[in-house]
């Protein structure tokens, strides 16, 4: 897959992109990421970004030339890709695992990372696909938003993750939350693992497991429990 961010930030990926899965995933070969300056497409020697808002009102918004000088770029060195133009904006769609699955089926997605109090629309009406929230609390920027996106997306293409990890066994697949884990030491500062996990019984484990799921399901996300897969 290929992803092209435009950002006025493009050095906050660096860190984020450089370690990890994320990283495993470039290495081999899985993804290969675009960072564009949104400052290398303005038109003035200021390299401005933004401007104030027609009808006044607080706050700058993003100037459109820059926008869309950098996805028509993108554009028209990869238009055989048909890549998707993904807005991160908290007007957007929230973010869920169904949606980073079908994103994950694209061969390329141009990622715009929106600032200050917002975009021009006609950026909305002309260039973008899809707007995406990752959800009701206020972040400076879309950028790391872009990345928990990102990190959402990578892990699921085929070949990033091994098979020990796959993916059916995750948190929100069945829509419970996980059982709680134990690891060694069987006794650490007199804590004890609940027996059953030292059984041996895969059986009752599994049993044993699948109620803890539930109840923790049940009390802190009653959301999801309603959709749950009551086996
Ligand atoms: C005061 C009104 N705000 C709109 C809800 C203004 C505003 C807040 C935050 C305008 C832009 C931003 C910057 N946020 C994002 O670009 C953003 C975001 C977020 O703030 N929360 C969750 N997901 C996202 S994706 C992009």
């Amino acid at each position: 897959m290929r992803i092209d961010i435009v950002t006025i930030f493009p050095k906050m990926f660096s860190p984020v992109f450089g370690a990890s899965i994320i990283r495993i995933a470039q290495v081999k070969g899985k993804v290969k990421f675009y960072l564009h300056d949104l400052r290398d497409y303005t038109p003035d020697k200021h390299r401005k970004v933004d401007d104030r808002p027609f009808g006044g009102g607080s706050g700058m918004l993003m100037r459109p030339e820059p926008i869309f000088n950098a996805v028509e770029e993108i554009l028209s060195k990869t238009k055989k890709n048909k890549p998707k133009v993904i807005l991160l904006c908290p007007q957007g769609r929230k973010l869920t695992q169904k949606i980073a699955k079908d994103i994950a089926k694209e061969k390329q997605i141009i990622l715009l990372c929106g600032h200050y109090e917002g975009i021009d629309e006609r950026v909305r009406k002309e260039l973008v696909d899809q707007e995406i929230s990752i959800g009701d609390y206020v972040l400076t920027g879309g950028e790391l938003a872009a990345m928990v996106l990102v990190d959402s997306v990578v892990r699921l293409l085929p070949g990033v993750l091994g098979d020990k990890n796959s993916l059916n066994f995750e948190s929100f697949e069945g829509n419970l939350l996980e059982h709680p884990h134990y690891t060694r030491p069987a006794n650490f500062r007199n804590l004890a693992v609940p027996e059953v996990l030292l059984s041996g019984d895969h059986k009752k484990i599994e049993a044993w497991r699948k109620k803890q799921a539930l109840k923790r399901t049940q009390e802190r996300r009653p959301d999801l429990f309603k959709k749950a897969d009551l086996g």
